[in-house]
């Protein structure tokens, strides 16, 4: 374990030898391709990539980055090594999950309901569920320590259903869901980079009346969205910003000062032909100190609990830049200038460079903090960056990437006869996010791009009318692009990170101490029974209280009675202290099913209404006598 550990930060020190190496030539290259034109290259040697950035990996060799993948509609968060592209963990968060439970026990189901509003709760009682079973997961990122990534938090947004996630990186689980109020399904998110997370930014797309009450369907006018900054570490509303237009996505700066979301509808309209009739849209720049500012001295409206100042045009708190129509990503390059709003049905990205937004505040014409709008190809999505001056922008209509020079963008719009374009590589097909290796922090390293394209079409076998996506990790640490990996995926990623092995450390085994059992914890003291060690069967009235512990290859109940009609809850602690070494509880015909990894306390709470033996059995494959490892319920059946 820890060898793989030396191996990694080895290689992780020699691919930056190399790629400081690299440099010059890159930058070198760039030059010569910027006069020549389009990835003519002729006579540029290829570069020597296989020494500078390895691809492959060998069985057993442990990867370079961590990759953290969304998994859209299918709602989970899924980990993946790069650049083996080896899919390592789903964790799942707003979906269900047939293998851990996540969803059935106890301790998911206070994350999963606990966050919840009070309507939303009654309206999913009404209809028989505790909490919603789906999610659309777009935006997974990493909380910052002073523009880096910092190995604590991973947060997500729902689009489905208006929720905000966090999985702690220490044992990779969701550890808290918040559905956000007075807004409509939450699509961008990204934490605040500087001093730290700080707050956690996540944008309302679709405007809803304000209240949304019923009274109000054809008034657009009424009609508003909101941005919303959720404390990172307890995961409360901080406040909401009402601002003009649909929001979609965001990010933030290395200073601390703004955050910044691209906005589109400026029409406020509520049709597809009343969304897109302006040619302008706008990118909003959010004033954290003035906001924070306004809640302090009283200036806001209190809506479901959460303080919300107006931030519409002529508001002190937003700056609004008009950008083409339509644009979709918005991304900090890790230079701490320039932000890049990707044009969409513009072919352009427009830059601003947010050290002149103090004077855009101060009154400024807005525009004046644009630096560049390099014409980059058509359906730019979104931008990366590799911490060397470029920037790699998917092209969704085009199919491609493209690869383009930010100094050279600004000298160009300065009226400059500079070719900002370095090169274009065609992705199969149609890429929508686009990420680099730690592009998104201040220790942005270039070697490797990955393009999450929405169409596999013919690059794969085919399974029927329902294709995977397909993922493709390029190679950007020499002076040319290298496709080198097709990554099949389901359902569909919109968003990853990719984050150097060394900043996330997981802890292999839980502490008995975790906080994700503490409702356990108390009812064993409250029943006078040992979590950890103990055994025993408590009744309290109709309620039933199985405690248990597993150790391979043996429940240390290997038998208990209930009656019919009894509510049971079954907490089964497992005290095997190995790596690796989970258990699983399965209820046989009773849809029940937990993991329990080496010292975690999971419970289920069920009805007892099928009178009879049921079996129960470990489903996690965990010793030669593993089959063995069952036990048996006996349900009385009550009088007739
Ligand atoms: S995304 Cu959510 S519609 Cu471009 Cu960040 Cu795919
Ligand atoms: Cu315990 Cu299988």
């Amino acid at each position: 374990m820890s060898d793989g550990k030396e191996n990694q930060q080895e290689k992780a020190n020699l691919t930056r030898r190399g790629l400081f190496s690299g440099t010059a030539g890159a930058a070198l290259t760039a030059g010569v391709v910027g006069a020549g034109g389009l990835a003519g290259l002729v006579g540029t040697p290829r570069p020597a990539r296989a020494q500078t950035t390895p691809t492959e990996l060998k069985p057993g060799e442990l990867d370079s980055y961590y990759g953290f993948w969304s998994s859209g509609q299918c709602g989970e968060m899924r980990i993946l090594g790069i650049p083996s592209m080896r899919e390592l963990m789903r964790v799942p968060v707003f979906n269900r999950c047939s293998a851990t439970g996540w969803g059935s026990t106890n301790e998911s189901l206070k994350i999963l309901t606990e966050g919840l509003l009070p309507e939303t709760r009654d309206f999913l009682a009404k209809r028989g569920m505790k909490t919603y079973e789906n999610g659309d997961l777009h935006h997974p990122h990493m909380s910052f320590t002073e523009g880096t990534y910092d190995g604590r938090y991973i947060f997500m947004n729902d689009k489905a259903n208006t929720r905000v996630a966090r999985v702690r990186c220490d044992i990779m689980k969701c550890d808290k869901i918040i559905e956000i109020p007075n807004t409509s399904d939450i699509h961008g998110l990204r934490p605040q980079k500087w001093p730290r997370t700080g707050y956690v930014f996540a944008n309302g797309e679709h405007r809803i009346p304000l209240p949304n009450d019923g009274m109000v369907l054809d008034e657009p006018g009424k009609y508003v969205s909101l941005f919303t900054a959720i404390d990172g570490d307890t995961m409360e509303i901080a406040w909401q910003v009402i601002v003009d237009g649909n929001l979609d996505n965001c990010d933030a700066d290395y200073e601390g000062k703004y955050a910044f979301s691209t906005c589109y509808n400026s029409e406020g309209g509520v049709t597809l032909a009343e969304m897109t009739a302006n040619e302008q849209d706008w990118a909003v720049v959010f004033n954290i100190k003035r906001i924070e500012e306004g809640i302090a001295s009283g200036d806001f409206k209190e809506y479901q609990g959460v303080k919300v100042v107006d931030g519409r045009h002529g508001s002190p708190y937003t700056a609004y830049i008009p950008v083409s129509n339509s644009p979709h990503g918005c991304n900090m390059a890790p230079d701490k200038v320039h932000l890049c709003i990707n044009g969409k049905l513009s072919p352009t990205v427009t830059v601003i460079d947010v050290t002149k937004l103090d004077a855009v505040f101060d009154g400024g014409e807005p525009r004046s903090a644009v630096v560049a709008e390099p014409e980059l190809g058509l359906g730019p999505l979104h931008t990366a960056f590799d911490g060397r001056g470029f920037a790699y922008t998917t092209l969704f209509l085009d199919s491609q990437v493209v690869k383009w020079d930010m100094a050279k963008a600004i000298e160009k719009f300065n009226g400059a006869d500079a070719d900002p374009i370095v090169e274009k590589i065609d992705v199969q097909y149609q890429p929508g996010h686009n990420h680099t290796t730690m592009g998104e922090t201040l220790e942005a390293d270039g070697q490797f791009l990955i393009s999450l394209n929405k169409f596999s079409k013919d690059r794969y076998l085919n399974v029927g009318p329902l294709k995977p996506e397909n993922e493709q990790l390029i190679v950007i640490s020499g002076d040319k692009m290298d496709l080198v990996h097709d990554g099949p995926t389901f359902a569909e990623p919109h968003d990853c990170i990719l984050v150097r092995a060394d900043k996330v450390n997981p802890a292999s085994i839980y502490t008995r101490d975790d906080p994700m059992w503490e409702d356990a914890r108390l009812q064993a003291e409250k029943d006078g029974v040992d979590l950890d060690w103990g055994e025993d069967v408590i009744r309290d009235g109709n309620k039933v209280r199985v405690y248990m512990h597993s150790v391979a290859p043996t429940f240390s109940l290997e038998k208990f009675e209930v009656n019919q009609g009894d509510e049971v809850t079954i907490y089964i602690t497992n005290m095997d202290d190995v790596d690796d070494l989970t258990h699983g509880f399965t209820l046989g015909n009773h849809g029940i099913a937990m993991e329990i990894s080496p010292q975690a306390t999971a419970s289920v709470t069920f009805t007892a209404d099928r009178p009879g033996v049921h079996w129960y059995y470990c489903q996690w494959f965990c010793h030669a006598l593993h089959m063995e490892m069952r036990g048996r319920m006996l349900v009385h059946p009550t009088a007739a």
